[in-house]
């Protein structure tokens, strides 16, 4: 079967050949997985590609004299991944000290931590992961680190009000944009070199002198990554930060019911703004979806047990029955 390749793919191609360091490899052999189409004739090929990745990682943290297992990949668990990422000093782990049970070391001197620290964040009947990182500006780090950044569901970039907010972020979405990030609305669909990201930005230390005057100004600028003003120190507004985290993950959770029975609202299933009765029967089980015949649906004003096809759109805090 031939492969049928896209000319994305040859251009990804392309960008491998060039490569000028391991990390630009990895990027470029990536995004060719990604965009190589799945079925029988591109097995092999798919196959290749993963041992060139797995190796080409491998060898860049013997380099870098890494642990194995420590650095590449953090475990996703719970309803996203949300990666913090800013200057050195930023406040990263405060915050997610603040957020979740995890207590990643927080210090006055600069590249304090040095391996992700995930956190779980408890947001009403879920829980979403925070990953403290060292800061994306640590050169010895930056190897792992970007493939940490590029598995993150979003980034929540966070940057210290005192300190030139609009510099730091300016910065940080340059180095961003070497690894071939961007965010996600400023990518367009034919742009596949580009990996984009929902982000967001926290505006840390509005307890310091002029972070407050600063932020007017900044938010303004940066309207597009909703910013929010905290004080991860003394604990300022992070109800609104969490809030802000979990609209910002575009999550819907929907209740499973059982015909006859009363609602599971401890579980909820977690899928995407936009998911339809569909693609929640298929998130509970493959024949679910290919035998569903309609759902019966209780959730706002509206559905009261209602019949709904499979198309129909599912909004956050729905109770669904499948019907099948
Ligand atoms: N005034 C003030 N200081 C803060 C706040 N949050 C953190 N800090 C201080 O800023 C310094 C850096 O905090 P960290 O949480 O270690 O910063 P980080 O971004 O994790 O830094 P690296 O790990 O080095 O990248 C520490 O001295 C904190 O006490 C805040 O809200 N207000
Ligand atoms: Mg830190």
């Amino acid at each position: 079967m031939p492969a049928n390749l896209t000319p994305q793919y040859y251009e990804a191609e392309k960008n491998y050949r060039q490569a000028k360091n391991p990390s630009e490899k990895i990027l470029a052999l990536e995004t060719m997985l990604a965009i190589m189409p799945k079925h029988k004739g591109t097995d092999k090929l798919r196959a290749d590609l993963r041992r060139k990745i797995s190796q080409l990682k491998e060898d860049t943290l013997k380099k870098s004299g890494g642990k194995r297992g420590q650095l590449f990949d953090v475990i996703r668990s719970g309803a996203g991944q949300v990666v913090l990422i800013g200057f050195p000093n930023s406040g990263k782990s405060q915050l997610v000290g603040r957020l979740t049970q995890a207590k990643p070391d927080v210090g006055e001197y600069p590249y304090t931590t040095h391996s992700p620290v995930p956190g779980m964040m408890e947001y009403q009947d879920i829980k979403i992961q925070l990953v403290d990182i060292p800061s994306i500006l640590d050169e010895s780090a930056r190897g792992w680190l970007i493939n940490v950044v590029r598995n993150a569901d979003a980034l929540l970039m966070v940057v210290d009000l005192s300190d030139e907010p609009e510099t730091q972020t300016a910065l940080l979405l340059e180095e961003l944009e070497k690894y071939k990030i961007k965010p996600d609305w400023t990518v367009n669909a034919e742009e596949v070199v580009f990996l984009g990201k929902k982000m967001m930005i926290v505006g840390n230390k509005l307890d310091a002198a002029a972070a407050a005057k600063n932020f007017l100004p900044f938010q303004e600028k940066f309207s597009a990554f909703h910013p929010i003003a905290v004080s991860a120190a003394q604990g300022k507004n992070l109800e609104s930060l969490r809030n802000a985290i979990f609209t910002f993950l575009k999550i819907t959770r929907a209740y499973t019911k059982t015909p006859g029975k009363e609602p599971d609202l401890k579980h909820p299933v977690i899928l995407k703004k936009g998911s339809t009765v569909l693609d929640f029967a298929a998130e509970i089980h493959k024949d679910f979806a290919e035998k569903l015949q309609y759902a019966r649906i209780w959730g706002s004003e509206k559905y009261k047990g209602q019949r709904v096809q499979r198309d129909h759109l599912l909004e956050d805090g729905d109770i669904i029955e499948l019907h099948i």
